[in-house]
């Protein structure tokens, strides 16, 4: 029933695409997304190519089916990750944090769909006249690293000047916002904080229980004076942040408040003194619940609220 041009380009069965989350999104969790006919996606972050290469191998333990890996093209390990998926190429990479224009063409030829994330207008042209397969247009509302510009305003913008499909992320959580993303133009979401309290999802259950406590305003954009806003729960290192930001403290100090901050939390539970990035919507996030759940959740609360996707075909003037 909500077959959309995305499931025949990536031969997925729900156009639902698991955000690619650095210290999150292991194997574990992308296997099972993709199991429940997403697409799971692989967060690589600033991780090392032997330890992609050992996920990307569980992965395909894991399932038969297409998952993707997440590019985080500020990783210092960027060229070994990009030699390796061009060596062992996986069905889809999504990037972030950055243009990947100058990898499009050889990950192409290998056969792997290039699908980056753009939280702007200018870049989202740009990219589209390199032969990206699709955009995921990714709004403010997010966890991470984000641009400025909502998801209501940015979606049907991007969509007005590309001719490749477009993917909405950032706010989404249920049928709601899947239903509005596909009426915004979009023809698929990617779904990140929800994914974070998915059964499979193997970051600390303290994490999880962070996010699931967390209400509407708990989240804070830190980052910022250093060109790179990041979205987290406020917690004792936010705060702290903040007001080093707000003293014009040395670009290094921040940098080295920051190091090792996203592992803390996911991996050893720090919710307080460590990030724990996420988007506005995990005020949403009540339980922990399989991928396979929240998949069917979304497409039959969209259901339920359109009655047939077919109502909903959005045409361009
Ligand atoms: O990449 C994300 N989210 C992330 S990456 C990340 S790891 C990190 N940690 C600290 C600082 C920086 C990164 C945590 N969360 N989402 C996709 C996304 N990409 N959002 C925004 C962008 C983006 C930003 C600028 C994409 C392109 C871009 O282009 C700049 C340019 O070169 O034109």
């Amino acid at each position: 029933m909500f077959r959309t041009a995305l499931c025949d380009l990536l031969g997925i069965e729900y156009p639902i695409i698991q955000g690619g989350m650095a210290w999150v999104s292991t194997a574990e969790l992308a296997a099972a997304v993709s199991e429940a006919g997403g697409l799971g996606v692989i967060g690589s972050g600033t991780m090392p190519a032997d330890w992609l290469d050992k996920q990307i191998r569980l992965a395909r333990q894991l399932t038969k089916k297409p998952f993707g890996v997440n590019v985080m093209l500020l990783s210092p390990f960027l060229e070994d990750n990009m030699a390796l998926l061009k060596k062992e190429p996986v069905a889809v990479i999504t990037t972030g944090a950055g243009n990947p224009g100058k990898y499009v063409s050889a990950l192409r030829e290998v056969g792997t769909k290039v699908i980056p994330v753009v939280s702007s207008v200018a870049l989202a042209k740009r990219l589209a006249r390199t032969g990206v397969d699709a955009l995921i247009a990714e709004g403010m509302e997010s966890g991470g690293h984000i641009g400025d510009i909502t998801t209501m305003a940015m979606v049907p913008q991007v969509v007005d000047v590309v001719n490749i499909p477009v993917i909405a992320a950032g706010g989404i959580f249920d049928g709601r916002g899947f239903v509005a993303a596909l009426a915004l133009g979009a023809v698929g979401v990617q779904m990140g904080t929800r994914f974070m309290c998915a059964a499979e999802c193997t970051i600390n259950p303290r994490a999880k229980e962070a996010i699931i406590s967390a209400k509407d305003r708990d989240t804070t954009i830190t980052g910022a004076s250093l060109g790179h806003p990041v979205r987290s729960l406020w917690n004792k290192l936010t705060r702290k942040y903040k007001e080093m930001e707000k003293n014009g403290v040395s670009q290094e100090e921040l940098e080295k408040l920051g190091m090792g901050s996203l592992r803390a939390a996911m991996v050893e539970g720090e919710v307080e003194n460590g990030t724990v990035m996420a988007g506005q919507i995990c005020a949403m996030v009540s339980k922990v619940q399989t991928a396979r759940e929240i998949i069917m959740e979304t497409v039959e609360g969209a259901g339920l609220l359109v009655g047939d996707l077919n109502k909903l075909v959005v045409k361009r003037q």
